[in-house]
């Protein structure tokens, strides 16, 4: 009864706005900022129910990444720190859009009876709440408070402004009963960073000539000031780091890592004057991370180092780190550690046959951050990566118990081995490496450290594989649900015909790679092309466009 009048007096100050129809996509929920409150609220709820269920501490993060300023959303944080579980997702559908208070307590009713959620006796919800810069966030965040705060018990704490891997990150430390402040997190990615530079070979310990200066694009979001702190943590990177708040400029507009790599253009801030430069550019709610290199020619397009480049150099820089462990066979408990690598059909094909080429294991699944982590979570070491910059390498929990065995053993034998070091190298990487999520300030100083590790420049890096020219369409179209796709994106099974169409069309271009598929994130459908020239590509590319509409 005291559940049942709480959740009915406060949903009455939430009301559902006429006419909207929502759905909990790939990136939780995003809309205009201005219609947002009700949906948060309601999120609020589910987040506490989700506690409950889980008896884990459950976070709820209000972004809305590389759109636009006027835009939010939220998402949801499970106790691993990933992706909320595919299996609630119709559950946050339909509270989302329930129409009245009456009709959102019956539906709270029969998702608790169905799912045996607990109430009494158990440890009470906890609900960590996050928000990027937008304006909009400090009143939604409240609207998230108070829906948590609706379910009897339950507690919400305020983390304050975050990039939404920090978040991540904490949920996953808390339910680890790790250290899980934001201090933590700053100290636990600058002392790995460390590590891995007291580690770096002697005879490569220099750059090769080039400029040892990186320029980071913030995107005028929270990446840029997180990163900063980092910076005065690890004075040893020299770091400039420009659109890093709101004074400089609006949230993503015209700057960060879906500018930079949709566009191919150099974000505001930057020009000739940083030609030969190493470049990187975060997104609004620093998840995504992209490097480039600005042409001296002020209007030619940047040269993009992508999320396929970051992940071919880390897998280079782990496979290495795996020969070195396996060099020494004669060890006990020698163990073949399994290297996944995971992308989508976004990914270069060009970088696709370079991993294979290194002998590696590639793996494809549908776009969608939740689908790209479960699959890199089924190996060793799974290293998974968007073009468009959002990725990490995950360690099983079993693998990184033997390495610390294996770095024990080693270091009471031959002492400061290679294959010591190859060790407590992995090691060092799962601490900095994010294993929530995508995070692209942990991405950023993996990055730094295996270019001095390396003792590359971006110009080498970059040079590691040559992309293939490659264009993305949007179509609009009546219904994009009458695309249907299969293969992991890559065939489409509806409506018949189109696929063999653009078969037929591919089949003309040398290296003619295409395929469309309807976007989870806005109402059209999606069209890429790969071909050996731009030129061949563009025509591809707008020959399937027209087979769509
Ligand atoms: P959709 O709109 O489903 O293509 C986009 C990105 C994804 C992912 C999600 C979530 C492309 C082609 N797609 O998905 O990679 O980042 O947004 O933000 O970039
Ligand atoms: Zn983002």
């Amino acid at each position: 009864e005291e559940q049942k009048s709480l959740l009915l007096d406060s949903s009455s100050r939430f009301v559902i706005p006429q006419g909207v129809k929502l759905s909990y996509g790939t990136a939780g929920f995003r809309e205009d900022a201005s219609i947002l409150s009700s949906t948060v609220y309601r999120v609020g709820i589910l987040a506490a129910l989700r506690s409950l269920k889980t008896q884990s501490v459950i976070g709820v993060m209000i972004t809305a990444s590389h759109n636009k300023v006027s835009d939010n959303g939220v998402k949801i944080a499970d106790p691993n720190g990933g992706m909320l579980s595919q299996h609630w997702e119709p559950f946050a559908d339909a509270i989302a859009n329930a129409s009245s208070p009456q009709q959102l307590l019956q539906l709270i009713n029969e998702f608790v009876e169905k799912e045996r959620i607990p109430f009494l006796g158990v440890r009470p919800a906890e609900i960590l709440l996050g928000r990027d810069t937008r304006p909009s966030g400090e009143a939604l965040l409240e609207a998230a408070r108070q829906g948590v705060t609706s379910i009897v018990g339950a507690v919400a704490s305020d983390m304050g402004i975050l990039t939404t891997p920090q978040l991540h990150w904490m949920v996953r430390a808390r339910n680890k009963g790790l250290k899980a402040s934001e201090q933590d997190y700053f100290e636990q990615l600058s002392n790995s960073f460390k590590c891995l530079m007291d580690l770096i070979p002697t005879e490569r310990s220099k750059f090769d000539g080039m400029n040892d200066k990186l320029v980071v694009d913030g995107a005028n979001g929270v990446g840029g000031a997180k990163l900063q702190v980092l910076h005065k943590l690890l004075n040893v990177l020299d770091i400039e780091v420009r659109n890093s708040s709101e004074d400089e400029g609006v949230l993503n507009d015209g700057v960060g890592a879906d500018y930079v790599q949709k566009e191919k253009v150099a974000p505001h801030g930057f020009g000739s004057k940083d030609a030969g430069i190493r470049c990187a550019s975060l997104d609004g709610d620093a998840d995504r991370l992209v490097y480039f290199l600005v042409p001296p020619e002020s209007n030619a397009q940047v040269n993009l180092v992508d999320g396929d480049k970051i992940l071919s150099l880390f897998a280079v820089f782990i496979k290495e780190q795996l020969s070195f462990l396996n060099e020494k066979e004669d060890l006990k408990n020698s163990h073949k550690a399994r290297l996944g690598i995971v992308q989508t059909a976004y990914a270069n094909g060009a970088s696709t046959n370079y991993l294979k080429h290194l002998g590696l294991e590639v793996n494809f699944t549908p776009t969608g951050v939740k689908y790209l982590h479960e699959k890199a979570a089924e190996f060793d070491i799974g290293i998974y990566f968007e073009a468009n910059g959002h990725g990490t390498i995950l360690f099983s929990e079993s693998f990184i118990e033997w390495l610390e065995v294996k770095s024990r053993d080693l270091s009471s034998g031959s002492k400061g081995s290679e294959a010591e070091k190859a060790a407590l190298r992995l090691l060092a990487v799962s601490n900095l490496i994010n294993q929530a999520v995508g995070d692209a300030l942990s991405g950023v100083l993996l990055v730094e450290v295996i270019l001095k590790h390396m003792g590359w420049s971006i110009h080498r890096w970059n040079e590691l594989y040559h992309d293939l020219p490659s264009r993305q369409l949007k179509v609009k179209v009546a219904d994009r649900t009458a695309v249907v796709t299969a293969n992991a994106e890559t065939v489409v099974v509806r409506p018949p015909g189109l696929q063999d169409a653009i078969n037929t069309e591919t089949a003309k271009y040398t290296q003619g790679r295409c395929f469309v598929r309807p976007s989870g994130t806005e109402d059209v459908v999606r069209v890429y092309a790969e071909a050996s020239t731009q030129e061949a590509t563009d025509t591809l590319a707008n020959c399937v466009a027209k087979l769509v509409v």
